[in-house]
């Protein structure tokens, strides 16, 4: 069995928006470093990444694909992470664990916002990231003009590492500005180095200065060196480099074409030499490499029902044996991965990134050692919940089986949650938006045999009343055979304010209805309220019970239940229902160049809005806090992203009941009077 090399290793994310790119510039890192003979690609549907059929299937990445390589003396760990917005949290967890990011980009200015929610969190965890402009040869913009976009999207300053010769179709090669030597692409081989093109070269030096600049505002020497017109040794801007980029100081950029290796090398090359190395990565997570007890991080968690459950850890600190306990768990096999190929190794060095099975008490993000540790490292937060379906099981047999298999599916992607509604009693799955939750449909189908239909799951709608009824009569007679049926009573029903809930009173003088018989009238009250006149539960209603007669040999629990019943069927009605929905307050963070579009939104939507302000922490993005029936809330999502390119986001909690208008009030009643 193979031992994951002790040292010189280097975890690096690849992450970006949707379609960037991403599985391809594995591939290519895969193929350029010799550990893949053949080459595959999306359209042929058969990379390394994306092997499950819920990619291949959708030509998308929808769980990270983990792959190791060695180049120039370094074992890398690529992390190709999915791109959609809706599968957002996959990267976050991953992130939390990388000596580095690859954020993988279109060179098109029209599009760069879409990677500012990466970037966000990149800079919160300060995570070193490079950006990789993928698709030079479909630049629909010179590349200043790119850098410019991106620049407006990143609070760290970008530095261009490289300049491309030609544009678009025309792109034949790129300048590496640090050696500011020039080179042609050639697809499947290394780049040639060329001579300056000579049309270039005033472009070429506004670069180098811009990337010098940028680096020397973090170094003096350098700054002296610029300010004395010395140019600054190759080994001294590297250094600058690899210690500002390891700082998350400064942002370098890269461009090419990964589906032709184009840049790729390059790349490589500047991980080697720029990244850096794992110990100091712990170290700027604050680990105390002076212990030695192992200390793990869970990253992401597999579930396959043939092999169980896998999860894929960085190891912080220590080195770790196969066989070990972890977290009080024995783990099963330890593995370097391969797309879906496992490597076993008998042992892992701090730095490495790994999987390891059987871990079943572990989640995704939590810390783990060998011994008993109360350390818990910094974990991304759960998104919230903003998309939600009703399952039902297509076989009925099915539906006792379904929570242990949400369950499963939620360890792999802690963005998905369930619940059985407490009102409505459906089983409701929560996620990121419609893709997200129809790839977990397909998992549920392929890995556990649980076909599910899903429909647009009902809000839980309640009803009250406007006015009081008062002396309101339920009498039970019923002769049967022997002994009859008998019990009499007199309410009153009173509004309460919204809130409330249900309150029962009783005001019985002299007996007229013996004390035994009492709980018997609110058990027939309350099961009443359970679906009021318009077909909803009660709510926020009074019952006093003031007045009856009993039989001595008739009346029973059950005669005054009915009491009860009949009472309320003839008050209830008569108090003017009304029906409450369920209003959400709602967070809403977008790029303010769409809050007037946010706006018109909740407005058109029947929500309020209360107000809206600068977004803490985020430049150039508003909060907007407004209230809005949650029936109105099932596809705000999907239009949200529609209005700002996909970034948009909203979080949102309960808030209270609120009548219904009554143009709506008679649709609803009508759909739910016909659906039962
Ligand atoms: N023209 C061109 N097409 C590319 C390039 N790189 C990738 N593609 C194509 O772009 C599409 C998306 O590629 P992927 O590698 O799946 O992109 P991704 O970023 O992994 O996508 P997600 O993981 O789903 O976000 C595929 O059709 C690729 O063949 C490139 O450099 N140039
Ligand atoms: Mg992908």
């Amino acid at each position: 069995m193979a031992k994951a090399a002790v040292s010189r290793s280097r975890n690096v994310a690849i992450v970006g928006p949707y379609s960037s790119g991403k599985t391809t510039l594995l591939e290519s890192l895969l193929s350029v470093t010799g550990t893949i003979s053949r080459k595959g690609s999306i359209p042929e549907g058969n990379t390394v990444g994306d092997h499950t059929p819920e990619a291949r299937n959708r030509q998308m990445t929808v769980e990270t694909n983990a792959a190791c390589t060695e180049y120039g003396g370094i074992r890398f760990t690529f992390l190709d992470c999915p791109g959609s917005i809706e599968l957002l949290q996959e990267p976050l967890h991953v992130l939390m664990g990388v000596d580095a990011a690859i954020v993988v980009c279109e060179p098109d200015p029209s599009r760069v916002l879409t990677v500012s929610p990466l970037l966000h969190f990149l800079d919160k965890w300060e995570i070193p990231h490079v950006v990789y402009l993928n698709k030079m040869d479909r630049a629909s913009a010179p590349f200043a003009e790119v850098l410019d976009a991106l620049r407006s999207v990143s609070s760290r300053p970008l530095v261009p590492h490289q300049y491309p010769i030609g544009i678009s179709q025309d792109l034949v090669g790129f300048i590496d500005l640090v050696s500011e030597q020039a080179y042609h692409y050639h697809a499947g081989a290394a780049a040639d180095p060329v001579p300056l093109p000579e049309e270039l070269a005033a472009e070429e030096k506004a670069a180098r200065t811009e990337m010098l600049e940028t680096l020397a505002d973090f170094d003096d020497h350098l700054l002296e060196e610029l300010l004395e017109e010395i140019d600054p040794p190759e080994d001294e801007i590297i250094q600058d480099l690899k210690m500002e980029l390891g700082a998350d100081l400064v942002v370098p950029v890269f461009v090419g074409v990964a589906s032709n290796d184009y840049g790729v090398r390059p790349l490589l090359d500047a991980l080697v030499r720029e990244t850096p190395e794992p110990q100091v990565t712990a170290e700027r997570r604050g680990i105390d490499l002076k212990a030695s007890e192992p200390l793990v991080q869970i990253l992401k968690t597999y579930y396959s029902p043939q092999g169980g459950k896998l999860s894929l850890a960085r190891l912080w600190r220590g080195t770790l044996k196969d066989g070990a306990s972890l977290g009080g768990d024995r783990m099963g096999g330890l593995y370097s991965l391969m797309g879906n190929q496992q490597q076993a190794l008998s042992a892992a060095e701090a730095g490495n990134v790994v999987a390891i099975a059987r871990l079943e008490n572990a989640k995704t993000g939590d810390t783990l050692s060998t011994v008993e540790t109360s350390q818990s490292l910094p974990k991304a937060d759960i998104l919230p919940a903003v998309y939600s379906l009703a399952l039902t099981a297509e076989n009925r047999n099915d539906e006792v089986k379904l929570s242990g298999a949400l369950n499963k599916l939620i360890d792999e992607d802690p963005a998905l949650h369930w619940e059985q509604h407490g009102d409505t009693h459906e089983v409701i799955l929560w996620g990121q938006g419609d893709v997200h939750l129809k790839i977990a449909m397909d998992l549920l189908r392929r890995k556990y045999n649980l076909p599910m239909a899903t429909h647009v799951p009902q809000v839980a709608y309640k009803e009250t009343i406007r006015h009081a009824k008062v002396d309101i009569r339920g009498r039970y007679k019923h002769q049967t055979g022997g002994h009859g049926q008998f019990g009499d009573i007199y309410i009153d029903i009173n509004p309460l304010p919204r809130g409330e809930g249900f309150k029962f009173n009783e005001k019985i003088v002299g007996g007229v209805v013996p004390r035994q018989y009492i709980p018997s009238v609110e058990t027939g009250v309350r099961e009443f309220l359970k679906q009021g006149p318009l077909g909803f539960p009660v709510v926020d209603v009074s019952v006093t019970l003031k007045n009856g007669s009993y039989h001595h040999v008739d009346s029973s629990d059950q005669a005054f239940k009915q009491a009860a019943r009949i009472a309320m069927q003839t008050g209830l009605p008569e108090c003017q229902p009304t029906l409450l929905e369920p209003v959400a307050s709602l967070s809403v963070s977008v790029p303010n160049r769409f809050t007037s579009n946010v706006l018109t939104l909740i407005s058109g939507r029947r929500g309020q809005v209360m107000g809206y302000d600068n977004k803490h922490n985020w430049p150039g993005w508003d909060e907007v806090s407004a209230q809005l029936p949650v029936a109105e809330m099932q596809t705000l999502i999907l239009e949200l992203r529609s209005l700002s390119m996909g970034v948009g986001f909203f979080s949102w909690q309960y808030d209270h009941l609120s009548a219904v208008p009554e143009r709506i009030k008679k649709k609803i009643v009508t759909e739910v009077s016909n659906s039962r």
